[in-house]
């Protein structure tokens, strides 16, 4: 009786917190733009579909979110994440005949465009004479190959990319994506690899003006971000497959806080990584056990992502095919 009560009282309080964790956001600029593009993209995915069963349509996440410090912000915290993973999962993903949600931080990496080097635009083009550029040949075959995957993907209609700078823009754009992947029910999926920031400072005890650095050590008070996974499952897409993903530095940590999310949060899959070795191995937590994955060390330029999505599309195909849908 008291866990039921403990429990209800939990989800209270988290409800609570979403609800003026939204309602306090700065409301995001293009929410139209955006929804008008998910509903035609949704639409797209749903009526496209060859043999009467719906497209599988799978929201990416990708790179870190930043906490803004200032309202007309100067400083901001920021993590690590480069975004090379949800790129690269959502390259696997097409492959595999997905379309992707690529819900992605601005600046990031982006699908397609791991080969070319960090400056393309600078590295790759050479001035050929003063009225033409031509790719420079060294990078001529990534080019080609970087520009027609990626403009035959969106062409197709198969894939569409949202940025997201800031924690409150990624919780409310991922909200509108949720929702208008609902009606896909099971053949929805969510693919959580963006390092989203587990504390803020709410916009409203946020200072307007730069913080002045003649007042002295800087003392800030940083509220937790509400753990927005339980009502995504439970509210926003509630028979969309789901993966989480749990990033530590400490390996015994890591196990348990993953464990921990596929039961609170009711994750179908939780992907644990540790910061030194993400590279390389992941370990895949579900309610059937774990299995690690790893990179394929003998295959030059081979990555993680690659077996990863592969176990990933399997378990969604099985979810699929037992929720008869
Ligand atoms: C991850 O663990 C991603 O795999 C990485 C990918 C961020 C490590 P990169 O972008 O790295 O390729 O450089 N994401 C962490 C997701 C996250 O923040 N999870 C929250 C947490 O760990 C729970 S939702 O507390």
């Amino acid at each position: 009786m008291d866990e039921i009560k403990d429990s209800e009282h939990f989800q209270e309080t988290l409800y609570t917190e979403i609800k003026s964790f939204f309602d306090s956001s700065p409301p995001l600029k293009d929410v139209d733009e955006i929804n008008r593009k998910l509903e035609e993209f949704i639409e797209r995915n749903y009526s496209s579909s060859e043999n009467k069963t719906t497209r599988r349509v799978v929201c990416v996440t990708s790179g870190g979110t930043t906490v803004p410090l200032e309202q007309r912000c100067v400083r901001y915290i920021d993590n690590f994440s480069s975004g090379h993973r949800g790129a690269a999962s959502t390259e696997y993903f097409l492959k595999a005949g997905y379309s992707v949600i690529f819900l992605y931080r601005r600046g990031t990496c982006q699908p397609y465009c791991r080969s070319l080097p960090d400056d393309p635009l600078l590295e790759c083009f050479d001035i050929t004479n003063e009225s033409n550029i031509g790719v420079n040949p060294v990078h001529a075959e990534a080019v080609k190959k970087a520009i027609s995957e990626h403009h035959s993907a969106v062409i197709k209609g198969n894939l569409l990319k949202l940025p997201f700078t800031t924690i409150f823009e990624y919780l409310q754009i991922l909200q509108l994506i949720a929702l208008s992947m609902r009606s896909l029910g099971s053949s929805a999926m969510f693919y959580l690899a963006a390092a989203v920031s587990d504390f803020y400072v709410p916009w409203e005890t946020m200072t307007v003006h730069k913080i002045q650095s003649r007042s002295g050590p800087l003392d800030m008070r940083l509220a937790q971000v509400p753990k927005m996974l339980s009502v995504l499952r439970k509210d926003w897409a509630p028979m969309a497959f789901c993966i989480s993903f749990k990033l530590e530095t400490d390996t015994k940590i890591l196990l348990e806080k993953a464990d921990m999310a596929l039961k609170k949060y009711k994750m179908h899959m939780v992907v644990a990584n540790e910061l030194l070795t993400r590279k390389e191995e992941v370990i895949v937590v579900s309610r059937s056990g774990k299995i690690t994955v790893h990179r394929d060390k003998n295959q030059p330029g081979s990555d993680v992502e690659s077996p990863l999505i592969k176990l990933v599309v399997d378990r969604h195909s099985e979810y699929i095919k037992d929720s008869g849908s």
